[in-house]
């Protein structure tokens, strides 16, 4: 008697158990958790987007995805980020294409000096780009969003006000961008952006050409009192999910990540090109940074020198098989569209 009491509580145990189990591998309220690795440090935009993306997954999917945020590459660098997301070291990673100018030939052409005039069109053209012309690039991934920078500028520890000035001087750029820094003739020293704070500080670059929301982010305000305003490319950035992970979401989930990706686009394009004015104000009010304007006729020198590099991503595009002239009308059309 005492045996068989014994058995029934064993089962019920088991049974008990096994119901758990089962409630806890599939059970509608699971929280699914994603890892979100980004390059730089927090306070960053690429950092800004990947938060604002979480709290609004998290809202939207009522807590049903919870996303843990690695920024500062602690869980992958700015090199590595593809492959890590393909790997499956990162569920979700943010990237800058321009850092890999072969690997993402098709979206970078919008780095191109097409005339992008801020990072609401930018990112916007990108977007619709991506969507029509599908790259190869990135068969392997799910992409949730991409987007990009405001227009460049030079931001240099001596005043630069003419290619006198720039001549054989130590600046840092990364990806297509460092061809444009040694068209006008600066020493141009290739790094990513979370390598940048170090050169600087150590003397071995002068300066940098970016997006102005650095000189607050970074505080290179301090150390670059000068600005020269060239307006000149964007910098394209994308955000790739693992293919089986995002195979794994439920389809209300993958739902909830579609209907945010353009809409994430416009958001960053908007905080970029707010926060830009921003950083301006605060770099001249805190570190009285001068502002330099090339004139005229300066401005069209600079801007012609930049001809060859188009000329030259059109031979390599058709190379690579791609329909160079076709992507650069489109994108054209497409920045002429958003633009008014
Ligand atoms: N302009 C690119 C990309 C970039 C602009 N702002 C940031 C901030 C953090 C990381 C990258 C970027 C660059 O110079 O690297």
């Amino acid at each position: 008697m005492r045996r068989k009491s014994g058995m029934i509580f064993i089962r019920i145990f088991i049974a008990l158990m096994f119901i758990m189990t089962c409630t806890c591998a599939f059970g509608k309220n699971e929280t699914i958790k994603l890892s979100y690795a980004n390059f730089p440090s927090a306070p960053t935009f690429p950092c800004v987007q990947m938060e604002r993306w979480k709290n609004e997954v998290e809202m939207r999917t009522k807590g049903r995805i919870a996303v843990d945020t690695f920024p500062g590459g602690t869980l992958l660098d700015a090199k590595n980020m593809m492959d890590g997301v393909i790997a499956g070291q990162a569920d979700i990673g943010c990237l800058c294409m321009a850092y890999q100018p072969g690997r993402f030939m098709t979206t970078n052409a919008t780095s191109l000096p097409i005339g992008i005039p801020n990072a609401k069109v930018g990112s916007l053209v990108l977007w619709d780009f991506f969507k029509k012309y599908q790259p190869e690039a990135f068969a392997q991934v799910k992409v949730l969003t991409m987007f990009t920078t405001a227009p460049a500028n030079i931001m240099s520890k001596k005043p630069i006000r003419n290619l006198e000035d720039i001549k054989g001087l130590d600046l840092r750029a990364s990806g297509g961008a460092a061809q444009i820094l040694k068209a006008w003739g600066a020493n141009q020293v290739g790094m990513p952006m979370s390598a940048t704070p170090e050169a600087l500080q150590k003397g071995v670059v002068q300066g940098l050409f970016s997006s102005l929301e650095v000189m607050k982010d970074y505080e290179f305000a301090e150390l670059c009192r000068f600005v020269t305003m060239t307006d000149t490319v964007i910098y394209p950035f994308s955000v790739v999910m693992n293919l089986q992970r995002w195979n794994s979401l439920p389809k209300d989930v993958q739902e909830v990540f579609d209907t945010l990706a353009a809409e994430q686009a416009e958001w960053t394009g908007t905080y970029m090109d707010n926060h830009v004015k921003e950083s301006i104000a605060w770099s001249k009010e805190k570190y009285q940074v001068e502002s330099i304007r090339l004139d005229e006729k300066e401005k069209a020198n600079w801007e012609r020198m930049l001809q060859p590099i188009i000329d030259q991503w059109i031979v390599e595009a058709k190379e690579k098989g791609l329909p160079a002239e076709a992507i650069l009308s489109d994108l054209k059309s497409l920045v002429r569209k958003y633009s008014k």
